[in-house]
């Protein structure tokens, strides 16, 4: 009963709010004043990028034309560009996400002939007008819609910190409650601050909203031009201005008329030749020896932490930060084009792409490891046992691989070793480096799966970009200086004639990279070499004990 009252109480107040919106009586007479702001080219939003972007969210009626883009007018473009800056000055980890722009009339149309075949049946009662607006308030007329013009847009935001999108009290364009009208009272006060949030920065930007739905923002459209002239008019503006916004009215176009840019594949957004993007772990152990072993190869990586790019001031480079379990996924996509993951990772999501080169850092073993006390002695023990661990594919090839039978892999995501301390499991599977994980688990080691270390992996369709596959090998020269630079140091010492001609067996039994050079030859002689770090102080022993004096040690930048 009392549901009833209140689901009464919350109709009339709906149906209180309705009588503000914009009705297609207040649009039906505004006309269409020939201007050349019809003239201006349509364009698709950056399906991917650091800055605004447009993606439907849910599968709507265009996207089997447009696959994932959104096409909206260049003008509303530029606007939708400014409103995202705004919105990362508020925050940086939030994104305007436009999840729907241009529609084709035909499909307005359809729209619009079903929602009326429903009204009909659901309210018999209705002349033809109230019919008509009372679709409209859904499914604008076609005469007077929007989003063929390519003026309206449907848009939320995106928090890349929290990975999801900001709460606005109902999903954007969820048409199953009303609490999509922008002034409902049956929301959180988080819920409306956000949509007024939205709102003013949208509006600011010269966007007119729609009390109907708080993610419809037009502009150039019919409702654009009432709105503006009814801003106007309140605001006392000059009139004659105010009769100008219809002179700016964005015409529609069929789909046939469309002619647009694909920004996603546009210049514009990948400003150099031979731009490259790479996808790093955003946080996490692989972090930063990645970032290091970039700056060490020259490249300036310049990143606030927040964002999930990150520029390169003096290299074609843009850096994606994200979870290391994605990199795989997103290389092989083209999303990035190559990356730097643990080979751990690479193996067990059955990565397409290719390694290009290993990088040594982020050492690991994948291994399987039973309680202390467990009576477990090989492999073979294993059979009918359950493991636990977090690479069930991995697990599985190796047991199969080894003619292990009936091993039950329990997949896992996390806190693997907890699994056997509670008695879930027999055995794990998990990566191993000190191994102190392992003893303060009371766990031991029983057999090794395979090494790990991290590696540069390639999309594999990238080389055959020739100026992507230039960048790439620029990158690798630099990798490998440093790397070879890395494992070497140079010594520099000074012995005299005599004590020289012991010098040539210390060194080159530490196997020299290069042949040292003997300067002087006479009483004092300065030798100059490179030899591996490994064998560092055993040299400088041994030369001290010849009498070697000023011995000098010197880090190495690159080899190449
Ligand atoms: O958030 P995100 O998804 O990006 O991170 P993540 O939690 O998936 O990964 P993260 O940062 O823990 O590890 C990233 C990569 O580092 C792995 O994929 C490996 O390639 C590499 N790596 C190297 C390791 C280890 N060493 C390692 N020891 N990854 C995890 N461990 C774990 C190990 O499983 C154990 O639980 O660290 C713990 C301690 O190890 P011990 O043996 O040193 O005690
Ligand atoms: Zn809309």
């Amino acid at each position: 009963m009392i549901d009833a009252k209140f689901q009464q109480y919350k109709d009339d107040e709906y149906t209180n709010l309705e009588k503000s919106f914009v009705t297609y009586a207040d649009l039906v007479g505004i006309n269409f004043l020939n201007s050349t702001t019809d003239a201006e080219p349509f364009v698709t939003l950056p399906t991917f990028g650091h800055g605004l972007i447009g993606k439907y969210v849910k599968k709507y009626d265009i996207e089997n034309i447009e696959k994932q883009n959104v096409i909206v007018r260049e003008t509303v473009y530029r606007k939708l560009l400014n409103v995202d800056t705004v919105l990362k000055r508020r925050n940086a980890d939030w994104q305007l996400v436009v999840v729907y722009g241009y529609r084709s009339r035909d499909i307005q149309q359809q729209l619009f002939n079903d929602e009326q075949e429903k009204i009909k049946i659901e309210n018999p009662g209705l002349s033809e007008n109230e019919i008509t607006e009372n679709v409209h308030r859904r499914i604008a007329v076609p005469s007077v819609a929007g989003h063929p013009t390519g003026g309206a847009v449907d848009v939320t935001i995106y928090d890349f910190e929290n990975k999801c999108f900001l709460d606005f009290g109902t999903e954007v364009r969820d048409f199953s409650t009303r609490d999509v009208y922008f002034k409902s009272p049956f929301i959180s006060k988080q819920q409306k601050d956000n949509r007024s949030l939205l709102r003013k920065i949208m509006c600011n930007e010269g966007f007119a909203p729609y009390d109907g739905e708080w993610w419809h923002f037009s502009y150039g459209d019919k409702e654009w031009a009432f709105y503006s002239r009814r801003q106007a008019s309140r605001n006392k503006s000059d009139i004659l201005s105010v009769d100008n916004y219809d002179k700016y009215l964005y015409a529609q176009k069929s789909s046939s008329e469309l002619v647009y840019v694909d920004k996603y594949r546009d210049s514009a957004v990948v400003p150099q030749v031979g731009f490259i993007r790479l996808a790093i772990q955003k946080k996490g152990r692989l972090t930063e020896d990645t970032i290091n072993i970039l700056t060490k190869s020259g490249i300036d990586v310049a990143h606030d932490g927040g964002s999930f790019f990150g520029k390169c001031h003096n290299f074609p480079l843009e850096i994606l930060f994200v979870r290391d379990d994605d990199i795989p996924s997103l290389v092989d996509a083209g999303a990035a084009d190559i990356g730097i993951v643990g080979k751990n990772t690479y193996d067990e999501l059955d990565c397409k792409s290719e390694i290009v080169k290993n990088l040594g850092f982020g050492r690991c073993a994948l291994a399987i490891a039973i309680p202390e006390d467990s009576n477990i002695e090989s492999i073979f023990d294993l059979s009918g046992k359950k493991v636990a661990t977090s690479y069930p594919n991995s697990a599985k090839k190796f047991f199969d691989e080894a003619n292990v039978s009936d091993v039950e892999v329990v997949p896992l995501s996390g806190s693997v070793e907890m699994a056997v301390t509670i008695g879930y499991a027999d055995a794990i599977v998990d990566l191993v480096s000190t191994g102190g994980s392992l003893r303060q688990n009371k766990l031991k080691f029983l057999h090794k799966i395979f090494d790990s270390e991290s590696v540069l992996v390639a999309n594999k369709d990238v080389f055959s970009n020739k100026d992507k596959s230039t960048t790439i090998n620029r990158l690798l020269i630099r990798i490998n200086g440093y790397l070879s630079a890395k494992s070497y140091k140079r010594i520099m010492f000074s012995v005299s004639a005599e004590q020289l001609k012991f010098v040539n067996p210390i060194l080159s039994q530490a196997k020299l990279l290069h042949a040292h050079d003997v300067l002087g030859g006479a009483e004092q002689n300065i030798v100059n070499a490179i030899i591996k770090k490994s064998s560092v102080w055993d040299i400088v022993e041994k030369l001290r004990e010849i009498g070697a004096t000023d011995i000098v040690l010197h880090d190495i930048e690159s080899i190449i």
